[in-house]
């Protein structure tokens, strides 16, 4: 098994940090991806990080994850989450644990920010952390697939 894991965001998280910080905070996805990194060594991964407002080419990454065997996938699905079925059947070709992640607790939002596509094969789900949902997940597959420290 490959020491990689994939770390995927939706559309609209190239923003972050720039708009709705009450919502989202104030630290940017470049901010997102050194805490992956920087969490992921610990575990002796290392991650393949990557943001796209395109569905299709979150699609062709969730594949490409699959091919290269990757030991895991954290997936923040953003706007797709709710609507996604070519994410959803993609993501159950994975063999790898798929983490869900969400930096707002979508349960306290709007109703239909609730429902979610990715939950159903997601291993699980976190919400509401911030960006430390990302440290979180990372910790939490580094657990479950027996990553060394
Ligand atoms: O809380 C999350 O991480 C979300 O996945 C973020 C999505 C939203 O559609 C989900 O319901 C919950 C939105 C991503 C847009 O991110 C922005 C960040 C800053 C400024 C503007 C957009």
């Amino acid at each position: 098994m490959s020491k990689t894991i994939y770390v995927l965001n939706g559309p609209n998280l190239n923003l972050l940090g720039t708009r709705e910080p009450h919502i989202y905070g104030r630290a940017t996805l470049d901010d997102v991806e050194k805490l992956c990194r920087t969490t992921a060594a610990h575990h002796g991964l290392v991650v393949a990080f990557r943001q796209s407002n395109h569905e299709g080419e979150i699609v062709d990454w969730i594949q490409e994850a699959r091919a290269e065997q990757a030991a895991g996938l954290l997936i923040n699905p953003a706007g797709f989450t709710t609507t996604s079925i070519a994410i959803l059947d993609a993501l159950v070709t994975m063999e790898a644990p798929v983490i869900e992640v969400h930096i707002s607790n979508i349960h306290a939002r709007e109703e239909f920010r609730r429902h979610s596509y990715v939950s159903k094969v997601a291993r699980a789900v976190i919400c509401g952390f911030g960006i430390n949902g990302y440290a979180l997940a990372i910790n939490g597959l580094a657990g479950m697939i027996g990553a060394k420290e």
